[in-house]
């Protein structure tokens, strides 16, 4: 696997759109290098010597914004150029998109991008009073140039009053979304069969534009069942439980392919994917969950998942698909054998002093070879050990253990015990068989058979009789 490019530094202007602080109709504010007045416009910076940023609200005077609840007029009380210095790294490929509207009629302005100071015209914008103008454009970032200025300057206005005029809303300047995936698994392992992991996986976008149309996807992994009900976006927008059925809510699973389907980011709906905010705007980005249970078939093996989420940079005149991969996420599965014993007599009435034979069958039902495997089996008081036939292994009568250690999966293997009855009675017979790993059911792991012992017939001799 190569590895995937660095991410590009994150570019982008702060309070673009000219939402901050919020405003009643129209109102002056100092500009961000004001840093002692309570009320300023973060971000923004103007070139005016009273430093005064003119914001309106949505509807003042019959304007509506083009983008939010606000936008911003050109000049306050003076021409001026309005502007923010952002670092840059050189190469960095950098978008631009703004709307533009004129006040009183045709109104005129330019778009300079460069060095701060330097007069770096990229385009004039003309629109009338009627609508908003929408422009989209690129620039990369000049050798050498590690400060950017992206700044508004006031052409001509209707009216001749160039501080009248020229609305803007909407403004981005900086880079393409880059959406990062990490992904945990829960606990970390090495955990059991049976055992329940949540996958934890963040999305953030540590590039500049939104990451529209953000939609997460990953398989559940080879060896494991998705717990149903388990999906939830942790945190970001829409966080909450999720149900798995598609299109009521932000997240589904779908059985037919086995994955689960999360929608993310602002105005993510059932059937419309959302778009996520740069790290600036949401540092934690957003997070979603889901559980699977360890199937049997997993022990002794690594679960791997991977999750990968696909979006859009809107930012240029077409969208631009893209796709972020996590790492992987690997959980080791210890071993498991599912041991199981059986126990039989050749016969369950006997007499006194008869002899009775045992077999004991033990089955290693999997999905790996079982190590440390012992039967304990004692035998009751009224029987006495005769012999044992007990390859592979060894059994021990002082302590009723057979001792076999391995046993390979799908293995068995059989004790046949002769025990002596030595006195009238009932006698269960219990075998259990214990491993060192991990018994997915340990209800077959022990078996019983109970035999009856008659007294034997009173005798005898020569004068005696039977009755
Ligand atoms: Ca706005
Ligand atoms: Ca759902
Ligand atoms: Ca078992």
């Amino acid at each position: 696997m190569s590895t995937p490019p660095p991410a590009p530094r994150r570019v982008a202007l702060v309070n673009g759109s000219f939402e901050q602080p919020a405003v009643n109709g129209v109102e002056f504010l100092p500009d961000a290098s004001q840093t002692q007045a309570a009320k300023k416009v973060p971000g923004w910076l103007t070139t005016a010597s009273d430093h005064m940023i003119e914001l309106w609200s949505n509807g003042t005077h019959g304007v509506p914004s083009a983008e939010g609840a606000q936008f911003a007029e050109l000049n306050a009380n003076e021409v001026s150029t309005l502007y923010q210095d952002l670092p840059t790294t050189p190469g960095t490929k950098l978008y631009w998109r703004l709307y533009h509207r004129g006040r009183q009629g045709q109104d005129t302005m330019a778009l300079d991008i460069g060095v701060p100071g330097s007069a770096a015209e990229q385009r004039t914008f003309t629109d009338g009073n009627t609508s908003w103008g929408y422009y989209t454009g690129t620039y990369t970032v000049p050798e050498g140039q590690t400060v950017t200025r992206f700044a508004f300057r006031s052409v001509s206005a209707a009216g001749g009053n160039r501080s009248v005029g020229n609305f803007l809303d909407g403004v981005f300047f900086g880079t393409a979304p880059h959406v990062e995936l990490t992904k945990a698994a829960i606990p970390a392992g090495p955990l059991e069969v049976g055992d329940v992991i949540t996958y934890r996986i963040t999305a953030r976008n540590e590039g500049g534009g939104g990451a529209e149309a953000l939609v997460l996807t990953d398989r559940i992994p080879e060896g494991t069942t998705y717990v149903p009900g388990s999906l939830r976006i942790v945190d970001g927008p829409n966080a909450g439980p999720k149900t798995d059925r598609k299109g009521d809510d932000q997240a589904s699973y779908d059985a037919g392919t086995d994955q689960v389907v999360f929608h993310l980011g602002d105005g993510a709906t059932g059937s419309q994917p959302g778009s996520l905010p740069n790290t600036g705007v949401l540092p934690g980005g957003t997070t979603v969950e889901y559980r699977v249970t360890i199937d049997r078939a997993s022990g002794g093996k690594q679960l791997r998942n991977t999750a990968t989420a696909t979006y859009e940079n809107r930012l240029g005149d077409t969208p631009e698909p893209l796709t972020a991969t996590s790492g992987e996420a690997v959980t080791e599965v210890r071993p498991a054998a599912d041991l199981a014993v059986t126990k039989a007599a050749d016969a369950t009435t006997v007499t006194v002093g008869q002899t009775v034979t045992y077999r004991v069958t033990v089955r290693n039902d999997g999905p790996n070879g079982a190590t440390g495997v012992t039967v304990t089996d004692r035998l009751p008081e009224g029987l006495v050990f005769l012999s044992a036939t007990d390859s592979p292994g060894t059994y021990d009568p002082a302590d009723g253990r057979w001792t076999l250690d391995e046993l390979a999966e799908g293995g068995s293997a059989t004790l046949v015990l002769r025990a002596k009855a030595t006195r009238a009675g009932s006698f269960t017979n219990t075998a259990t068989v214990t491993g060192d790993d991990t018994d997915p059911d340990p209800h077959d792991n022990t078996d019983s058979v109970t035999v009856c012992v008659r007294p034997a017939p009173s005798c005898c001799g020569p004068c005696g009789s039977e009755e």
